[in-house]
């Protein structure tokens, strides 16, 4: 699957529904619709996602879509989950990662659930046994890029930001490759209900300055997972935190290098050791608007 819009044919393949009843739920609005320049209706991916997710239901041939199988919560820990993941990581098996992350997504976990408690841990052991020569940088690189390609097709399946949502961007420093936490924080906000931008990993401070004035965020978040010198990223990060301070831009900062002695030399909004924390602080920052109450009846 790589198109973002599916036909009503195919979806109505894959959950195993008639044309007819898929049109129905089209017109109802419970299914969101685009038209083509023809004026047939296609089915963005993350709206039929969402659609399942909020119903719970079964997807008669996912494979239709190029989706895995809804992987519905067992009586499986969350320790379990992490090993299965580890375990599909390091040997390369991509159907099972995919399986692992976009399926329990589609069965309704949360995104940022399935980061935080499995991903992330998957990858902590992953590093732990590459320091122990039990596994090797290959079998590392392959883990990470393969989680790569499944959180831009995770990212694809949130359903879009309302127009007037609040605006977050982030990042990783120069001399910062670790690309994985902000791919996540763009993932978890953007679940959240956030327009999130990662603009990915290494850049000046001089860069992100200029996209703080032009782009004008909410928010920015900084994650920092390996430093080559304190000195110069202490330098760098008070010239950011000033620069959005003018602006009036919250900064929140995480990631494995940011220890509490570091933090103490460092001003921010927020720190987060985790992908829950940046969503609280984003929901603290510009809480999310309520459902509309619901129109009085109609006393005639
Ligand atoms: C993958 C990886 C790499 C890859 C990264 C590729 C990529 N595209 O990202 C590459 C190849 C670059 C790499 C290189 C190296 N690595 Co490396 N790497 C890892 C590994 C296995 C996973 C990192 C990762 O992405 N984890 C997944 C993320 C999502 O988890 P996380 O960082 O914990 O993030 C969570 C929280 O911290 C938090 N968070 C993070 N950022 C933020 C930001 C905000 C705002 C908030 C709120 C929260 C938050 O939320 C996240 C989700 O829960 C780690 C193991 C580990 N313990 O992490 C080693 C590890 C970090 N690497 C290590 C080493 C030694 C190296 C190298 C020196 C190896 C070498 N000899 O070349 C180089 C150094 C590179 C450098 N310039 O610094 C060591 C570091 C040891 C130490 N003492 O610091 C580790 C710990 C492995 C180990 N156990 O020894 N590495």
């Amino acid at each position: 699957m790589t198109d973002t819009s599916v036909t009503t044919r195919d979806a109505a393949q894959a959950l195993g529904v008639s044309q007819a009843s898929l049109k129905r739920w089209c017109d109802r609005g419970l299914l969101p619709v685009v038209r083509t320049p023809g004026g047939h209706r296609r089915l963005p991916i993350s709206g039929l996602v969402q659609f399942v997710r909020d119903r719970g239901l079964e997807i008669a041939r996912p494979h239709v879509l190029g989706l895995p199988a809804p992987r519905r919560r067992s009586a499986a820990d969350a320790e379990t989950l992490r090993r299965a993941m580890q375990a599909a990581l390091e040997s390369g098996a991509e159907a099972e990662t995919r399986r692992l992350i976009l399926g329990s997504y589609l069965a309704g976990t949360a995104a940022v659930e399935i980061l935080d408690d499995w991903v992330a841990p998957a990858f902590r052991a992953i590093g732990d046994r590459w320091a122990h020569g039990e596994i090797a940088v290959y079998e590392e690189r392959r883990a990470v890029e393969m989680c790569v390609r499944e959180l831009h097709q995770l990212r694809a399946f949130l359903p879009p930001a309302a127009p007037d949502a609040p605006r977050a961007i982030g990042g990783t420093l120069a001399g910062d490759p670790y690309s994985l936490p902000t791919t996540m924080l763009e993932i978890a906000l953007r679940e959240a209900g956030w327009h999130a931008q990662s603009y990915g990993c290494g850049l000046p401070t001089g860069t992100l300055v200029e996209a703080l004035q032009a782009v004008r965020p909410r928010l920015l978040w900084l994650s920092v997972s390996t430093l080559e010198s304190e000195q110069q990223f202490l330098a760098d990060y008070a010239v950011l935190y000033a620069a959005a301070l003018k602006l009036g831009i919250a900064v929140l900062v995480g990631g494995r290098s940011l220890t509490a002695d570091l933090r103490d030399r460092m001003q921010y909004s927020a720190y987060g050791d985790n992908l829950r924390h940046a969503v609280s602080f984003a929901r603290a920052l510009c809480p999310p608007v309520p459902d509309a109450p619901a129109a009085p009846e109609d006393p005639r």
